[in-house]
Formats: structure tokens, C-alpha cells, sequence
């Protein structure tokens, strides 16, 4: 059977048959990730009004594509004190935040209680505000140097008032790749058995995947039907979002960029393959706001926020500094024809605009 008829009768696809999905007319896979899209959302492109916090920028971690950590390349270390958190949050709680999004470097000189005491500090002060914390990057730092074990942290996360988990740190999973990118950090496995608990102690997570560096097309694919086969275990992901990598600051080599049809190629994949996770991200930061908006017509149903302050891709390159006020995320979005739907951290839907 061709890979279209399987698609047709809702076969799953594996490894080889994915790969060859790369190879159709760009608006056909268009086409067919479209109609999944459609099957699932309508025309609804979901999005949340949200702040991004990066609290500190020392990283005992060394990732080749990293822009963001303080090092040779960004010589500017910070560690912010929880009270200028706080006052983050206040300031943006005005504008009607309903999230906080909170990744920090790998940092060992703050202590656990530092990371911990933030969250329980920012759930007394504004209970109506989801926390999103601590990718499963952080949650294996904390780990091994608080001698601590996972279900440990998570414990000590759901205890603090974290609400539900970014999808970071995921990068490339293929093993080979991953030591070269950013090898000493989380493996693939520990990634997804992190993950994996989190989901088992009932809270729901996002999944990344960072491509357009020395990866194939071969390791999307593979990345992808990880990720599936733990989502068919646990249902707990609630998006995927693939993350364009941004060359400018790091120590990565990469010589050739993706094109749009690459990267709209992937996102379509990506709705192909994932049929058991819900939401397909256009991360605007890495893709482009451009590029997010075809997206939309390229089986993506979501496009992360208004996020006020972006640290850790801007670094790179990407032009998301500020995050992008509200009403214009809104009219890009009825513009290109589709209906925003502001939502919450997990998906519940709060106003069509
Ligand atoms: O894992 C670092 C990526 C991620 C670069 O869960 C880079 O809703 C591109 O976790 N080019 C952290 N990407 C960001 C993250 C995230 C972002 C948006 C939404 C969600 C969510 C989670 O940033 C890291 C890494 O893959 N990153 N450097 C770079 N040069």
C-alpha cells in the first residue's frame, strides 16, 4: 500500500514511510495536514496570553546551539532576585497574563530552595496565574545535584504550585546528534522518562524538537515516533512545537539553513505523525511570524502567545525580543483567515476574539 492510501485509511505511519513523506509536492502534504488540522480544530488557531521568565543565565551546562547562557560568546551573567520576579509578574498580571513561563539555565550557584521558593512565592500572591516550569533539562540538573531523584523534584514542583511543564531541553533524540549538540545534558531517555512521570503524577507537558542544525530528516522522524509512542502511553502532551534553530551567537557550525518549504514540510509532518497530541505550535520566535501564519494552512493550530520578553532564542537571532502586543497577535491571526482563540495553559478555551 502507498503511503497516501495508508494515510487515506488512517494507517499509522512508521519510520520508512514518514521519511517519504519529505518527498511529496509541498502543497500536497499541505494539503493532507490541513485537513487533519481542520478535522481536529476548524479553523480555530489557539493562542495564550502569557509572560516568559528566564531568571538566570549560568549555565554549569555547555549546549553547542545555546546563545542564551552566560559564556566566551554572551558574557553577561544575571540571576535575578525573586523580588524583581515577582514585580515581573505583577507588572504583567495587569496586562492580563494568564501564564507565566518560567526555563532558567542550568544554574548550581542558587540553591534548590531558590528555584522552588519562586513558584510557591508567585501562586500566593497571584492564585489565578499557571505556572509553567522547569523543562525536564532543569528537573535532571536539580536532580543530580541535589542528589535528589525525579519523582523527588516532581513532588517538590507540584508542591510549590507548578502547574504544568515547558516542553524544552527535548532537542534532537537521536544519540549521536544529541552528544554532539549538547552532550552532559539530559539524555534522550532521561527526557522522556521525566515526562513520563510527570504525566503519571497528573499533570500535562508540551514536547520540542530543535531542527534546522546537523540533524536529518531521518532524526525528525525519529524524534517524532518517540514522542508518539510516549504519548500513546500516557496521553499527557499537550503540544508539539518544533523550534527552528537560530544561528547567530553559539558555538555551532551549521552551514546550511532550512527553507520555508523545510521547515513547512516538518510542521505538516509533524501533524501526519503526531495524530495522538493534540496541538501542532508554530513557535512564531523560531519559525517567523511569516512563517507561522502558513503554518496555520500546514496542519499547525496554535501559536504559543504574546510572551512580553523572549531571552533564549533572541540571543540566537530570533526578532522576539518583546514578545508581540495582544491585538496585533490577534489580527495577524483573523487576517490570514483563521478564528484566535485565547486559551489557557491546557487548552481550555477562555475567549473566541
Ligand atoms: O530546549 C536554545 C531552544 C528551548 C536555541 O512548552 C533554541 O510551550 C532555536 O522550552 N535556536 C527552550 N532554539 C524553549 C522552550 C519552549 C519555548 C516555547 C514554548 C514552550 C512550551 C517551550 O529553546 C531549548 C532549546 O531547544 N533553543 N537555543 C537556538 N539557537
Amino acid at each position: 500500500m502507498s503511503v497516501l492510501e495508508k494515510i487515506k485509511n488512517k494507517q499509522r505511519l512508521g519510520l520508512e514511510d514518514a521519511i517519504k513523506l519529505y518527498d511529496l509536492d509541498l502543497f500536497e502534504l499541505a494539503s493532507i495536514a490541513n485537513d487533519i488540522r481542520r478535522e481536529k480544530h476548524g479553523d480555530k488557531t489557539y493562542f495564550n496570553i502569557n509572560r516568559h521568565i528566564n531568571p538566570t543565565n549560568i549555565c554549569k551546562d555547555v549546549c553547542q546551539f545555546c546563545a542564551y547562557s552566560a559564556s566566551r560568546k554572551n558574557p553577561n551573567p544575571y540571576t535575578m532576585s525573586h523580588e524583581q520576579i515577582l514585580e515581573i509578574v505583577k507588572n504583567s498580571s495587569k496586562n492580563g497574563i494568564k501564564e507565566v513561563h518560567i526555563v532558567s539555565a542550568h544554574n548550581p550557584d542558587t540553591g534548590l530552595e531558590w528555584y522552588l521558593d519562586i513558584f510557591k512565592k508567585i501562586k500566593m500572591e497571584f492564585p489565578q496565574i499557571h505556572v509553567k516550569a522547569l523543562t525536564a533539562a532543569e528537573i535532571h540538573f536539580l536532580a543530580q545535584e541535589y542528589k535528589l531523584s525525579y519523582e523527588e523534584i516532581i513532588k517538590k514542583m507540584i508542591e510549590s504550585g507548578v502547574d504544568s511543564m515547558p516542553g524544552g531541553g527535548a532537542e534532537i533524540f537521536d544519540e549521536k546528534v544529541r552528544k554532539r549538540i549538547c552532550g552532559g545534558k539530559v539524555t534522550s531517555q532521561q527526557w522522556l522518562d521525566i515526562h513520563k512521570l510527570w504525566h503519571k503524577a497528573g499533570h500535562e507537558s508540551n514536547a520540542t524538537m530543535l531542527f534546522g542544525h546537523i540533524e536529518t530528516r531521518e532524526h525528525r522522524i525519529d524524534h517524532m515516533l518517540r514522542l508518539r509512542d510516549l504519548q500513546d502511553e500516557t496521553g499527557g502532551f499537550n503540544a508539539f512545537i518544533p523550534l527552528v534553530y537560530q544561528k547567530e551567537n553559539n558555538y555551532l557550525k551549521v552551514k546550511d539553513f532550512l527553507t520555508g518549504q523545510e521547515i513547512l514540510k516538518t510542521m505538516a509532518i509533524a501533524r501526519i505523525l503526531l495524530d495522538s497530541i493534540p496541538h501542532i505550535k508554530a513557535y512564531w520566535v523560531t519559525s517567523t511570524v511569516k512563517l507561522a501564519l502558513l503554518a496555520q494552512e500546514f496542519g499547525a493550530n496554535d501559536l504559543d502567545g504574546t510572551i512580553e520578553k523572549e531571552s533564549i532564542q533572541s540571543a540566537a537571532g530570533a526578532k522576539s525580543a518583546n514578545g508581540m502586543p495582544l491585538q496585533q497577535f490577534v489580527d495577524l491571526i483573523k487576517n490570514s483567515g483563521f478564528t484566535p482563540v485565547e486559551r489557557d495553559s491546557v487548552y481550555n478555551e477562555i475567549k473566541v476574539w
